[in-house]
């Protein structure tokens, strides 16, 4: 893949007056362009910032007072000739400076090319060029985080080694076919055990996609209980705000209703929903339907039931939609009135059971950190650093496939010449997890989702 030769130019700062906009240019001609338009009394090297006055290069006109960086190459973003210019951002001075570097031959640049050509010229491996665009994105420090360690090479650094791996194991497989004076046969027995904990690191990193994903959507959190528990009030006292309709009539919430809360790092979507009960009431029937729904996307679902009044038919209602769930829990609410002796709940498994009171504030910032515990804190910090998106993900599937397939044609007498072609798969995929075998069509459908100037 060979890098366009043209000089590509984008504002890397988002349209709006703002006190500095900074444009971009990347590409062999990038200083030639600038030496037109900007005036200094000493020559412009690199690495440095300069001041001067950035001048219409066809009238000469003065445009802006602006500070300038030249990045050399290879020693820039993209690893070719770069220029970055701080400029005051008003629409007018940074659609002058645009037109100047296009009058002069630069091109607008395509969303992502910086980055494409960051790849193209080896500054950025494929994994780390897409999670610059997780970088900007990130909105929680977790969201960050994650993003950041890809940028810096840890995941593209773990699937090279074990590309490694299969490499060495591939290499002594085909001397043996090619030289078996000279090179011993594999050792069947050992590669199996290679294979084994190369195998149980993948099913690991793929565990941790769940992580990934409740760190980019944010944790999905759902009320669920028969009418007049306290769903509401609990789903208000989460949120500190009396954002949903709170009465003693039974029914008043008819539709679910979804707020976002930002918990320690996390993005938390908390869902009130309507009381479930059985009940002929269309609008109810619609409103099961929508619930149920919900509980299949739901990180962790809440059964709230009122232990100051009796267990009833309503609550095995409610039950009977959550008890073939692994993740729900148990909120006893109204825990400031006494239980009542008729409240005697069925056996369950929950992730937690806890007694919560609007009453008692301490019950509700406890309810939190168990909402947190049990979905976000059991994962470990290093996790975060092999967080992939869904491309990356679907080659790791493919990659662990392909490693039980050699192991089970390793055991089953598979010849040397057939394993050779299992263990080029599992290259290849390694390969085309780091972006090292690549498809040009691939390439642009990655860097298509960033935003011009990056
Ligand atoms: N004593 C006491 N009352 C509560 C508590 N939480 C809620 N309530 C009362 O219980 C009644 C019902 O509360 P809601 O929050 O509307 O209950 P809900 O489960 O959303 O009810 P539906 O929308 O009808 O399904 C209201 O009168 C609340 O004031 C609590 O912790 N203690
Ligand atoms: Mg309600």
């Amino acid at each position: 893949m060979t890098p366009n030769d043209d000089t590509i130019v984008a504002r890397a700062t988002p349209a709006g007056i703002a006190a500095i906009g900074v444009i971009r240019l990347s590409g062999s001609n990038s200083l030639n362009y600038l030496k037109s338009c900007f005036s200094v009394s000493k020559s412009i090297s690199p690495n440095t910032i300069c001041v001067g006055y950035f001048n219409d290069p066809n009238t000469q006109d003065t445009i802006d007072h602006v500070c300038i960086s030249y990045f050399k190459a290879p020693k820039s973003y993209t690893g070719e000739d770069s220029i970055e210019i701080y400029c005051h951002s008003s629409t007018y001075v940074i659609k002058s400076i645009l037109n100047s570097f296009l009058s002069l031959g630069a091109r607008l640049a395509n969303p992502g090319e910086f980055s494409k050509r960051a790849y193209i010229n080896g500054k950025l491996s494929l994994t780390q060029s897409e999670s610059v665009i997780d970088l900007i994105h990130s909105e929680t420090k977790l969201q960050h985080q994650a993003s950041l360690n890809r940028v810096q090479g840890k995941l593209f650094n773990h699937i090279q080694s074990i590309r490694q791996h299969f490499m060495t194991l591939l290499e002594q497989l085909e001397g043996s076919i090619d030289f078996p004076d000279e090179v011993p046969a594999l050792n069947r027995k050992d590669t199996t055990h290679t294979l084994e904990s190369i195998g149980t690191d993948l099913t690991r990193i793929l565990s941790l996609q769940d992580l990934g994903k409740s760190i980019t959507e944010g944790i999905h959190c759902v009320l669920i209980g028969k009418p007049n528990v306290g769903k509401s009030s609990l789903f208000n006292a989460l949120l500190g705000e009396e954002r949903s309709i709170v009465t003693d009539i039974p029914g008043t919430t008819r539709d679910y209703i979804s707020e976002r809360i930002h918990y320690k790092n996390m993005h938390f979507h908390l869902y009130d929903t309507a009381g479930l009960r059985n009940s002929d009431d269309v609008i109810e029937f619609l409103g099961m339907e929508k619930i149920q729904t919900l509980l299949k996307s739901a990180s962790i679902i809440l059964w709230v039931s009122d232990q100051s009044e009796p267990l009833t038919q309503d609550d095995k209602v409610v039950f009977d939609h959550i008890k073939d769930y692994q993740n729900y829990a148990i909120i006893l609410n109204k825990s400031d009135l006494p239980t009542n002796s008729s409240f005697v709940l069925p056996k369950t498994s929950p992730l937690f059971q806890h007694n919560c009171s609007l009453k008692h504030i301490d019950s509700i910032h406890q309810l939190k950190q168990l909402i947190y515990d049990y979905t976000v804190s059991s994962f470990q910090d290093q996790d975060l650093e092999f967080l992939c998106n869904i491309r990356q993900q679907a080659c790791l599937n493919m990659l662990s496939s392909q490693v039980s397939t050699l192991q089970t044609n390793l055991q089953t007498e598979h010849h040397d010449d057939m394993l050779a072609i299992d263990l080029r798969d599992c290259i290849h995929t390694c390969s085309e997890l780091t972006g090292d075998a690549i498809t040009e069509e691939v390439l642009d459908g990655i860097f298509s989702r960033f935003c011009v100037g990056k």
